[in-house]
C-alpha cells in the first residue's frame, strides 16, 4: 500500500512527459465504483484490441475513437499477441449495459456481460484518455452500471427539420455519456417528417420547402433515410423512438389531407409557433384508418419496442373526446407489436394505464399521473422546468425559449428522477428524457449550444447512483475541452470552472 499511494496521487508514471493522465474519478456521468491505484497504461501504436468475434462492432467503435483521439489506427485482433499491450474487449459477469474497466501497466480490461455493456466501458475509457499525447490511462479499476434503464435525448424535426448527417452527429455526441435513446418529434403543425407510403401528401405537403417555423426549411426522411439512422444509432447502442404527435399538433398533415379536419376544408399551412389550435376529428372513422396506418408503418420502421403517440396541448379537442381518442388509439400500438408512449396527457385515459407517461409538467404533483402510475403505468422523466434543453439558460441567451423558466446547469443538475413526482416512486420511473424543441433552433450549432454542457447534467441523473453537484461540476469544467477539440461550440456557463 505504501508503495501504491504515489501512484494513486500521481498516476502517470515518473518518466512521462507531458500531462499526468485524467483521474480515474473524473469520468461523466458518474460511475458506481471508483478505485485507483497501480500501474498506469500508455496507449501506442503497437496496442492491440483484443476482440471476440460476438464483440467485433464494439471493438471496431473504439478503434475508431482512439483513431480520432491519437491518430493511431490500432489492429483489432481475436487473440493478442504474447506481450503486446492490449485494450480488451471480454465478456464478464456484468449483465446487460454494466461493465468493469480495469487499467495495468499490460493493458486495459473491459468486461460485461452484453455488448451494450462493452460499448459503454469504451465510453468511460474514451474520457480517461488524455487530449494530447503521451496517451497515459491512469491505472484502477471502475465497476458501472445504470441506475435507470431509459435515459433519453430527443429533437423535433417538425419545427426546424434536421438533416440525418445533424442527427448522426447528435447521436455521436450524446452516446458518449450513455444516453441510449433517441427519440424523434417527426410530426407538427409546421410540418411531417417521415415518409409513409399509405399517405403519401403526408410528406409531399407537410415535408415541402418552407414547412419550418418562420418559412425557414423543409424536408423530410425518407424511410431510407430512417432505416440508415436506426442503424447508425443501434451500432452506438441508442434506440431511436419515433414520435408522430396526436390528436392535436396535426395542422400539417390536416393540410395535406383536408378530409382529417371535421368540416372537409384544409386549414392554411402554419409557420408560426402557437401550439393547441388543431386536432383530428374524433368522431370520423378516416381519423383511424389514417392513425392505423401511420402506427402499422412506423411500427414496421421500428426494432426498438417503443412509439410515441404524443397526446399534448390537445386544447381542441375536448375532454371527453380525447379520452374516446386515446381509449381506441394507445391499443392500435399493441396491435403493431409495440408499447405505447406519449406525454403525460394520456394518463387522463384509463388505456394509458400500460403504456409510458413522459411527464413534461412543471408541477411535482400530477393527481392523474399518480394514479395512473397506481394503475400500472411507467413513466419518464422530462419536467419542462428542469429537463427542457429549449429553456434559455438565463435571460440574455440568444436561442430557445422561457415559459418553463431558465435552467443554468445547476438548475439541470439538482432534482431526482427518482423522487420528482408525489405518488410516482422510483420503481414506476423507467428514466429520463431531455427534449429540444426547436421552434428557435436550425443548426446543428443551436442544437449543440442548447444542449451542451446540460445534456451531460441529464445523463449523469439518468445514469449515477447519486448526484454531487461540486463533483459534477469539477468533472464538467474538465470536460469542456473534449468539446472544444471535437468542435462542439458549447454554452460556457458561468457557473462551471472551464478548463
Ligand atoms: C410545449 S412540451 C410543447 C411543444 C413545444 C414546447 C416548447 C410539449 C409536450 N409540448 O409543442 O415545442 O412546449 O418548449
Amino acid at each position: 500500500l505504501a508503495c501504491a499511494l504515489p501512484l494513486v496521487l500521481a498516476p502517470a508514471p515518473a518518466d512521462a512527459a507531458g500531462p499526468p493522465a485524467v483521474a480515474l474519478n473524473s469520468v461523466i456521468p458518474a460511475p458506481v465504483e471508483v478505485r485507483p491505484g497501480g500501474p498506469a497504461f500508455r496507449l501506442t501504436a503497437r496496442t492491440v484490441i483484443v476482440a471476440p468475434p460476438s464483440a467485433r462492432p464494439v471493438a471496431d467503435r473504439l478503434a475508431e475513437a482512439v483513431r480520432a483521439a491519437t491518430g493511431y489506427r490500432l489492429a483489432v485482433v481475436k487473440h493478442a499477441p504474447r506481450h503486446a499491450p492490449a485494450i480488451t474487449l471480454a465478456p464478464g459477469r456484468t449483465g446487460g449495459e454494466g461493465y468493469r474497466l480495469s487499467v495495468g501497466r499490460k493493458g486495459v480490461t473491459i468486461r460485461s456481460g452484453g455488448n451494450s455493456g462493452l460499448f459503454n466501458g469504451v465510453q468511460t475509457l474514451r474520457q480517461l484518455l488524455p487530449l494530447e499525447a503521451p496517451w497515459t490511462v491512469a491505472g484502477g479499476e471502475i465497476l458501472d452500471r445504470p441506475r435507470f434503464a431509459y435515459r433519453g435525448a430527443f429533437l423535433d424535426l417538425a419545427r426546424h427539420f434536421h438533416t440525418p448527417a445533424e442527427i448522426k452527429q447528435y447521436i455521436d455526441e450524446i452516446s458518449q455519456f450513455k444516453v441510449n435513446h433517441l427519440h424523434l418529434h417527426l410530426s407538427d403543425d409546421q410540418g411531417w417528417r417521415i415518409q409513409i407510403d399509405s399517405w403519401p401528401r403526408l410528406t409531399a405537403v407537410g415535408g415541402a420547402a418552407g414547412t419550418g417555423v418562420d418559412g425557414v426549411g423543409g424536408g423530410f426522411l425518407t424511410k431510407a433515410d430512417y432505416r440508415d439512422l436506426v442503424r447508425y444509432a443501434a451500432a452506438r447502442y441508442v434506440t431511436i423512438v419515433p414520435e408522430i404527435d396526436m390528436p392535436g399538433h396535426v395542422n400539417a398533415a390536416q393540410v395535406a389531407y383536408p378530409e382529417l379536419t371535421c368540416d372537409g376544408v384544409a386549414p392554411p399551412p402554419r409557420t408560426d409557433t402557437a401550439v393547441g389550435y388543431s386536432s383530428l376529428c374524433i368522431g370520423k372513422e378516416v381519423t383511424y384508418r389514417f392513425v392505423e396506418d401511420v402506427i402499422r408503418e412506423l411500427a414496421e420502421l421500428t426494432p426498438g419496442p417503443l412509439i410515441h403517440i404524443g397526446g399534448d396541448e390537445a386544447h381542441a379537442t375536448s375532454e371527453a373526446d380525447y379520452i374516446a381518442f386515446q381509449q381506441r388509439v394507445l391499443p392500435l400500438v399493441g396491435k403493431y407489436g409495440k408499447t405505447a408512449y406519449g406525454w403525460n396527457e394520456i394518463t387522463q385515459a384509463p388505456a394509458s394505464h400500460t403504456a409510458i407517461a413522459q411527464y413534461w409538467n412543471t408541477s411535482t404533483t400530477d393527481p392523474t399521473l399518480a394514479a395512473a402510475v397506481a394503475a400500472g403505468a411507467k413513466v419518464i422523466m422530462s419536467p419542462a422546468n428542469l429537463a427542457y434543453l429549449d429553456m434559455k439558460y438565463d435571460p440574455s441567451t440568444r436561442l430557445g425559449l422561457s415559459w418553463a423558466g431558465y435552467i443554468e446547469v445547476r438548475t439541470a443538475y439538482d432534482w431526482d428522477p427518482g423522487a420528482h413526482v408525489t405518488g410516482v416512486p422510483e420503481s414506476a420511473v423507467l428514466g429520463v428524457e431531455a427534449p429540444l424543441w426547436s421552434e428557435t433552433l436550425r443548426s446543428i450549432e443551436d442544437i449543440e449550444f442548447m444542449a451542451f454542457p446540460r445534456l451531460a447534467a441529464i445523463a449523469e441523473l439518468g445514469w449515477s447512483p447519486s448526484r454531487d453537484w461540486e463533483s459534477f461540476r469539477t468533472r464538467l469544467g474538465a470536460y469542456g475541452p473534449r468539446w472544444t477539440a471535437r468542435g462542439v461550440g458549447f454554452y460556457p456557463s458561468p457557473q462551471i470552472d472551464w478548463a
